[in-house]
This record gives structure tokens, C-alpha cells and sequence, in this order.
């Protein structure tokens, strides 16, 4: 966000990064032909950007159905307070290749960047001011925890949001089974890093607060609509949005929700988190979405709801106050 000095979000030539597996296997399928007599008439292939060339686009939508191909969450109920908003939800390829996520690149283009990250053996350290201390496995968390769907609209501080259909357990539950003393007032939560894997490209620079943190007030944790997501559209939680466990704050800015969460910390006092250490003016602890608050370098009265495909197009609609959630959420702020 604030490394890339926005508006390009919004360009079409938003394409900087080739993955290196995308690369390779272009450079594999040219060889290929070559070696089969036909390479002349191909070359000018390789002058080509991958997302523009038919064969580029091929390869790249089959990784993208790949990565998204993971097993379906049978057992689970609907919530009937959340099964719609006033908005479709978002096509899943789209949400599938438009994402935030720095430890694996610094445009929305991370998704076949994010395929390495590790899942295999995931556990959950819950630790701090608690009675109850526990180390879970992600696989034990989806038996303990009872699983709902969840259907809510999602709003990136970059003015753009769409609508995404979660599948998790409320964070309160958590909370019940933690058992948090009279002491702990906040609550913080870290992404999984490991500088071997997670290296987007120039954001490896030392300066960067990783890993990548995020925190609440214990009541904000609490309230009904905070959410631990394990699945979306059905099924898993693909690497790109954050598996195998994230979190889904959905008043708050995107930003607040952090992925691929390893460890959570009852706390005395408010931890530091990630983009607030690296611009406190432009990113504040609270992060509630506001219309009326303008973030120092745009306006957040409108949005960008993305919803259809293929291309990435929107429609442009009016920021809500706590993105629509102010009847549950109005109290913790008065
Ligand atoms: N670990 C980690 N969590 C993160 C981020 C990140 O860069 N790293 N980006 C945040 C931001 S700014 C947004 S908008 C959402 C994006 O979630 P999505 O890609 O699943 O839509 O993830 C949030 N969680
Ligand atoms: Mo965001």
C-alpha cells in the first residue's frame, strides 16, 4: 500500500510481475514447439506478456483453477443472519486472482506466487492472558469449532471491496474455549512468515515490520461478526486468501484481517501491528470503514465493487459507515 504509491492498482497495465512458474513453463512450451519443427512461426511468443497471449492465458487459468480446486466443506451450516447482502457476490476467479497479500509480491497479481506457501502440519499457537493455553492443529480447530457460511461484504482501504462468502466460526468461540483473564484487553494475531519462502519481491527490505501482525480490543474480538475463516466458496481456503485459517473483520478495513495466522496473543496492552508501525497517519489501529474519514491520499466515500468478470471491471457505489454493519458494531464506538 503505502510502498506502492497507489492509483496503479487501478491500471490496466497491471502486470509487472511474471511468476517464475509461469515463466518456465512458457519458456518450456517454446522449446517444445521449436524442438518440433514449428518454433519460427511461435517465437515472437516469447517478446509477449504471459497474461496477454493466448498461450500464456491458458497456462494461466489452469493454475488458477488449480489453486482453487481444493476439497469442499460438507459439514457446515448456513447462517441464516448472513446468507445475502445487497450485492452478488463476487465471481470466485475474480477474487481468486485479485489480492493482498505482500509477503508474496506488491501487486494484486500474487495468487500463483502465493501457491508456496506451506500448509502441510499447520498449527495455531493461542497463548498469552488466558487460562487455558492451546496449540491446535487446523484440522482439530475445524472438528472443535462448528463450522457456518457466512456471506459478507469485504472493504480494502484502497477503495475497493467485494462481497465473499466465508466459511470459519465466529472468534468468540475461541474466546470461550481460551478462557482470557481479567487482565487481557487486546488481542494479537501473526501471519506466517519464513524469509525463505515469503519473499515478494522489494519487500524483503529489512525495514519492514514483519511479520505481518494485526490486532484487536478483546471486545472487538468478541463481537458476533468477527470471524476466523478455513473455507470460501464451498470449500477450503485457497493459499491466495490467506489458508488454511484467516481473519474476517468485516466493519473494519481488509487490512485488519490478517492471513495464514499462526499465532494469537491475549495481551494487556494494544501490540503493534503492521501497516500502522510502517504509516500510523494512513493506517489507524482502529481501521474502521468510514465514509465520511478520507484516508491523507484519497476519498473513501465510494468504492470499487468488483463483482463479474472476466476482465476486471466495477461498479462504482457508496462507501456504507462500518461497511454496513453498524447495527452490530455501532456500540463498541459510542
Ligand atoms: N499476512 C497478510 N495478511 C493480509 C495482507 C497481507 O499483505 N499479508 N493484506 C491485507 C489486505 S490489505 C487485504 S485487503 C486483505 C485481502 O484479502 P484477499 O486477498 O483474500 O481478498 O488481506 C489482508 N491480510
Ligand atoms: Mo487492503
Amino acid at each position: 500500500m503505502t510502498l506502492i504509491r497507489i492509483p496503479q492498482i487501478w491500471s490496466a497495465s497491471e502486470n509487472q510481475i511474471t511468476a517464475e512458474t509461469l515463466y518456465w513453463n512458457r519458456r518450456r512450451f517454446i522449446k517444445t514447439l521449436i524442438g518440433a519443427g514449428i518454433g519460427a512461426s511461435i517465437l515472437p511468443l516469447a517478446g509477449c506478456d504471459s497474461s496477454n497471449s493466448a498461450v500464456g492465458k491458458s497456462a494461466s487459468q489452469t493454475a488458477l483453477e488449480a489453486s482453487l480446486d481444493l476439497p469442499k466443506i460438507t459439514n457446515l451450516t448456513q447462517n441464516p443472519a448472513f446468507t445475502k447482502v445487497q450485492r452478488p457476490i463476487t465471481e470466485e476467479k475474480l477474487a481468486g486472482q485479485y489480492n493482498n497479500f505482500y509477503e508474496y509480491g506488491g501487486t494484486k497479481k500474487i495468487w500463483l506466487n502465493a501457491q508456496k506457501l506451506p500448509t502441510e502440519n499447520w498449527k495455531v499457537e493461542v497463548t498469552g492472558l488466558v487460562n487455558n493455553p492451546q496449540t491446535y492443529d487446523i484440522d482439530e480447530l475445524k472438528q472443535k469449532f462448528p463450522l457456518e457460511e457466512r456471506v459478507y461484504r469485504f472493504r480494502c482501504v484502497e477503495a475497493w471491496s467485494m462481497v465473499l462468502p466465508w466459511i470459519g466460526f465466529p472468534m468468540k468461540k475461541l474466546i470461550e474455549a481460551v478462557e482470557p483473564t481479567s487482565k487481557a484487553k487486546y488481542v494479537r494475531f501473526t501471519s506466517f512468515y519464513d524469509p525463505e519462502i515469503t519473499t515478494g519481491p522489494g519487500f524483503h527490505i529489512g525495514s519492514l515490520p514483519w511479520p505481518y501482525q494485526e490486532g484487536l480490543r478483546i471486545e472487538e474480538m468478541a463481537n458476533e461478526l468477527a470471524f476466523f475463516a478455513v473455507g470460501i466458496y464451498g470449500h477450503d481456503l485457497p493459499k491466495q486468501h490467506g489458508a488454511p485459517l484467516r481473519m474476517v473483520i468485516p466493519w473494519k478495513y481488509g487490512f485488519k484481517g490478517a492471513k495464514s495466522i499462526v499465532k494469537i496473543e491475549f495481551l494487556d496492552s494494544q501490540p503493534a501491528t503492521y501497516w500502522n508501525t510502517i504509516d500510523s497517519r494512513e493506517y489507524d489501529f482502529e481501521a474502521n470503514v468510514n465514509p465520511n474519514k478520507p484516508h491523507p491520499r484519497w476519498s473513501q466515500a465510494t468504492e470499487k465493487f468488483i463483482s463479474k468478470g472476466p476482465g476486471l471491471s466495477w461498479d462504482i457505489k457508496e462507501t456504507l459507515a462500518y461497511n454496513g454493519y453498524g447495527e452490530y458494531v455501532g456500540h463498541l464506538y459510542s
